[in-house]
C-alpha cells in the first residue's frame, strides 16, 4: 500500500524562530525579546532579532518551498506583531505581512496551516501576569479573533498552541525557556490550566468567525513509549506508560490532552500533584473541552518498553552506543509507529505529525553543496515508521518536516541546525541540503521511493 494520494506533505517553522524584523513595522516586544536580552540566557547570546531575515525574504523562501514541491507549510503568527500590547487595537503592517505570506503560498500551491501561538507571548501581557493572570484565556480569543478575521477567508487549517508542556514546562517551572520562570507547581498548574481555557476559548473563537469551514488542533509534544517487541503484553505496557503521569513533569501527554478529549485531568496526575492541582472552575472543562478536527502532534524521539513480571511498564535503557543526533537525542523510528497509534486508539480524532525532525551538524563543503545523510536516512526510517502506523489502520493525514530551514533554536541560539534549507546566518544566503533535494523526491512519488 503506498501513501493516500491526498497525503499532505509538509514542513514547518515558527514566528520567532525566522522572521526576524524584531521591532519592525510596529511590533511590540515578546517575552523571547526580552529573555534573548539577559545575559547567559541563550546560547552564546544570540537572538532572534534577525533570525533567518523570513519578515523580508519570505518570497524567496516561498519559492524554495515550492522548488521542494511542498504541499503544505505550517507557520505560526507572531502575537505581538498583530497586537502589540498583546490586546487592543491591531498593527495593520503585521497583519498585512501575514495576509503576503499567504497569499505567497496560495500562489505556489502550498495550503497553510497556522498556529497561533508558538511561544511569542506579548511582554506587555507578561508584565500582567502573563499566564498566570485569569483573563489571560480571554486575551488569546480576542487574538485569535482578530487573526482568524482577516487570514480565514485564505486560511482552513489551524493549531492554538504549539506544545504546552515546553512552554509551561520550560518556561514556568524549570525556567530555560521564556519568560524563564521557575515557579512552585501549583502556580505552574495554574498557568497550564489558564493556557489550556486560551485553547478552549480560541477554539470558540474560530469556529465563530471563520470564514471559510475550519479544521482546528494543536500541537502538543508526543511523549512516545514504544513496545520493545510486538507481545500484546509489551504494546499493552507502552500503552499505560504513554498514557500515565508517573512523576512531576508535564511531558506525559494525558495532562494537557485528557482535558480537551475527555474534559477531565488524569486520576493519577490529580494524585501525584495533590494540592499543587489547578482549581477547575464551574463550566472550564467544558470551555477545554471543545471538539477538534485532527490531532496535531510533535513527535522527535521515544523510550522502549517492556512488561514487567506484573505486566506494569518497565522503561528500558538505549544500549550503549545508540544512535544519537547532533542535540543527543535518541534515534528511535519506532516513535513515529506507536505514537500515532496510541494517540489515535485513545483521542480518536485523524493524526497530523505537525512535527518531526533532527539536529545535525550541517556545512557548505567544499563542492558548494550541504551534504547531510543523516537527516535524509532519520527522515526516511521515521517516515517508513509512519506508513507502517499507516497500515496498522491509524488515519495519518500529513507529516510536517522541522524544519523547513536552519533557525532559532530558543535557548540552544543558531547552534542546533534541524533544517532541509541550510541557512547561512551571515549573508543570509540559503542552500537547499541534500536532504532537501531527498524530500523533493519523496513528496513527488508519493512516498513510493520510501517503501
Ligand atoms: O524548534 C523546536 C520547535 O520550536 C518546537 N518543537 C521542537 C523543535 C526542536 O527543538
Amino acid at each position: 500500500m503506498a501513501f493516500p494520494t491526498d497525503f499532505t506533505w509538509g514542513a514547518a517553522a515558527a514566528s520567532y524562530q525566522i522572521e526576524g524584523a524584531a521591532y519592525e513595522d510596529g511590533k511590540g516586544l515578546s517575552v523571547w525579546d526580552m529573555l534573548c536580552r539577559q545575559p547567559g540566557r541563550v546560547w552564546s547570546g544570540h537572538t532572534g532579532e534577525v533570525a533567518c531575515d523570513h519578515y523580508h525574504r519570505y518570497e524567496e523562501d516561498i519559492t524554495l518551498m515550492r522548488d521542494l514541491g511542498l504541499k503544505a507549510y505550517r507557520l505560526s503568527i507572531s502575537w505581538p506583531r498583530v497586537l502589540p500590547e498583546g490586546r487592543g487595537a491591531a498593527n495593520e503592517k503585521g497583519l498585512a505581512f501575514y495576509d503576503r505570506l499567504i497569499d505567497g503560498l496560495l500562489a505556489a500551491g502550498i495550503t497553510p496551516f497556522v498556529t497561533l501561538f508558538h511561544w511569542d507571548f506579548p511582554y506587555e501581557l507578561f508584565l500582567r501576569g502573563g499566564w498566570l493572570n485569569p483573563d489571560s484565556s480571554d486575551w488569546f480569543a480576542e487574538y485569535a479573533r482578530v487573526v482568524v478575521e482577516r487570514l480565514s477567508d485564505r486560511v482552513r487549517h489551524w493549531m492554538t498552541l504549539n506544545e504546552p508542556e515546553v512552554f509551561i514546562g520550560l518556561g514556568h517551572q524549570i525556567g530555560v525557556h521564556a519568560p524563564g520562570l521557575k515557579l512552585g507547581w501549583a502556580e505552574v498548574l495554574r498557568a497550564g490550566h489558564n493556557a489550556l481555557l486560551a485553547h478552549g476559548k480560541s477554539v470558540q473563537a474560530i469556529r465563530a468567525a471563520a470564514k471559510t469551514p475550519p479544521l482546528v488542533g494543536y500541537a502538543p509534544v508526543g511523549s512516545v513509549a514504544y513496545p520493545a517487541s510486538d507481545s500484546p503484553a509489551d504494546i499493552a505496557a507502552a500503552r499505560q506508560a504513554m498514557f500515565s503521569v508517573h512523576d512531576r513533569n508535564l511531558f506525559c501527554n494525558v495532562w494537557f490532552a485528557d482535558p480537551i478529549f475527555f474534559k477531565r485531568y488524569p486520576e493519577d496526575g490529580l494524585k501525584l500533584f495533590g494540592a499543587d492541582a489547578p482549581p477547575v472552575g464551574a463550566g472550564d472543562m467544558d470551555i477545554i473541552g471543545q471538539p477538534l478536527d485532527f490531532y496535531g502532534v510533535n513527535i522527535y524521539q521515544g523510550m522502549a518498553v517492556k512488561a514487567g513480571e506484573d505486566g506494569r511498564p518497565v522503561l528500558i535503557p538505549h544500549a550503549v552506543g545508540h544512535p544519537q543526533t547532533a542535540n543527543r537525542w535518541f534515534v528511535t523510528p519506532e516513535c513515529l509507529r506507536w505514537g500515532p497509534r496510541f494517540l489515535y486508539e485513545r483521542y480518536q480524532l485523524p493524526v497530523y505529525i505537525t512535527e518531526n525532525g533532527l539536529s545535525n551538524v550541517d556545512w557548505v563543503s567544499l563542492d558548494g553543496q550541504v551534504h547531510d545523510p543523516q537527516r535524509i536516512d532519520y527522515t526516511a526510517r521515521h517516515l517508513r515508521a509512519l506508513h507502517q502506523a499507516m497500515q496498522d489502520g491509524v488515519d495519518v493525514r500529513g507529516y510536517f518536516h522541522w524544519s523547513i530551514m536552519d533557525n532559532f533554536e530558543w535557548a540552544e541560539g543558531y547552534k542546533e541546525r534541524f533544517g532541509m534549507v541550510f541557512v547561512d546566518f551571515i549573508t543570509q544566503q540559503r542552500v537547499p541540503k541534500d536532504s532537501a533535494i531527498w524530500y523533493k523526491n519523496v513528496i513527488a512519488s508519493n512516498g513510493a521511493n520510501l517503501l
